[in-house]
């Protein structure tokens, strides 16, 4: 068994100056319900510190534990300006690599690192990463709703607003739809009574669609996410069924397990696919987008390990002609929703970014949380993310450990079977 200590592997180069890391923590705070975790880096510099989102929502007690006991005793007494190698130092010092607890301690540092290295040189890290190549971002928002008129009521006040993207979800017998609530049985004769059917889901999901296109402007794009409940073949059938109603992408059509099959699916209807939120790997991120399996790549940027990662990806994605869609709802921190808008105006293949309105406690813990505008997200001026942490107001809101989870295991077929969430 090797015996080092961290002093041990130091960086073999003369650094800059003597600006230090003096600590690492995880931060858990669930200021709408959803806990998240943020890593803040100190360093002995005073009052300069980072942070960067390591939320995995259904496992954070698993992240905090990672980042507190395993990487923190790593990281105090380094350069924060190295970041490349201290992000390999924390991947590979555990040997076995990737998995959504080790990517997002990872991602914690990463971004905490990229917050303290914009703070230092006085720049958003935007700038760092080259500087705009857009204005700002457009979002999508989400629209739901027990039945297709209740969802399509919500999406004409979101149209209202100002939104030009809409995702479309409605509640179906056994399941819910993301924002819709889960719809009591239907199914009085089969053996699970609350259970979902992916024949039905495929009978009433183009219905909403064809009721949308009649009853919203003919500009607004249209989303929907399938949640990787489906096969192949039935992909297929739901995304050929979908064409007359031109949806901006239809996301997530199948588990992870059948990612090598989405060629397939691609290749048969013009529906532009999106998948990557669900990557815990850049090897299946990289895969995705180099073996023609997606329109749009939209990866979990803490999933995949952070900041550092996601940019190279972003570059990839460009180079193959695929666009980004980074996934953004509620189980991002505001950090992560920083991160995402950075990557956002200053990567060439943005496509889309997924819109999440954060209320007020979350801008109480987070001050400097952005704000959607329009439908348009724009970056903060500030240096690093430009957002702060009031950490008395976030222990104001302490996190549970159940919830998330529960609804992660909470479909069941109509024969009983667990489902995909
Ligand atoms: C999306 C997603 C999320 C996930 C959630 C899981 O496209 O926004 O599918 O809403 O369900 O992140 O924790
Ligand atoms: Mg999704």
């Amino acid at each position: 068994m090797p015996q080092e200590t961290p002093a041990t592997f130091a960086q073999p180069w003369p650094v800059r100056d003597d600006v230090r890391i003096r600590a690492v923590k995880a931060i858990v705070t669930a200021p709408q319900g959803i806990p998240l975790v943020v890593v803040r880096i100190d360093t002995t510099e005073p009052g300069l510190y980072g942070l960067g989102c390591a939320t995995f929502t259904q496992r954070w007690k698993a992240v905090q534990t990672f980042v507190d006991e395993h990487l923190a005793r790593l990281l105090v007494g380094r350069y924060p300006g190295d970041i490349g190698d201290l992000t390999r130092l924390a991947g590979f010092s555990g040997y076995w690599r990737g998995g959504p607890v080790t990517n997002n301690a990872i991602s914690g540092i990463d971004q905490a690192l990229w917050d303290i290295a914009g703070k230092r040189a006085g720049m958003p890290v935007y700038e760092l990463l080259g500087g705009k190549v857009r204005a700002a971002a457009d979002t999508y928002i989400h629209a739901s709703g027990i039945t297709i008129e209740q969802c399509l009521e919500h999406a004409k006040e979101l149209v209202a607003q100002g939104w030009r993207h809409i995702r479309l979800q409605v509640s179906t017998p056994g399941g819910g739809g993301y924002g819709a609530p889960r719809l009591a049985t239907l199914y009085p004769d089969s053996p699970y009574h609350n259970g979902w059917s992916a024949r039905d889901y495929l009978r009433t999901t183009p219905d909403l669609f064809a009721a949308a296109r009649q009853s919203l402007p003919d500009n607004i794009e249209l989303l929907h996410d399938t949640h990787s409940r489906l096969t192949p073949k039935e992909a297929v059938l739901l995304a050929r069924a979908l064409e007359p109603y031109r949806l901006f992408f239809l996301e997530d059509v199948l588990a992870p397990e059948h990612w090598d099959r989405l060629p397939e699916v691609r290749a048969a209807s013009p529906v532009p696919l999106a998948v990557g939120e669900l990557t815990t790997s850049m090897g299946d991120a990289v895969r995705l987008v180099r073996d023609g399996g997606v329109d749009f790549i939209r990866s979990h940027v803490s999933d995949i390990g952070g900041l550092t990662p996601a940019r190279k990806l972003a570059d990839l994605a460009e180079l193959c002609g695929v666009k980004t869609a980074w996934h953004g709802p509620g189980d991002t921190s505001p950090i992560g929703a920083a991160a995402n808008v950075a990557l956002d105006v200053s990567s060439v293949a943005f496509g889309i970014q997924e819109g999440h309105l954060y209320n007020d406690a979350t801008h109480e813990v987070f001050p400097g949380t952005l704000r959607i505008k329009d439908g348009w997200l724009t970056p903060n001026e500030a240096p690093g993310w430009g957002i702060e942490i009031d950490e008395a107001a976030a222990a104001r809101y302490p996190a549970q450990l159940s919830g998330h989870d529960e609804w992660a295991a909470g479909v069941r077929r109509i024969d009983g079977a667990l489902e995909a969430p």
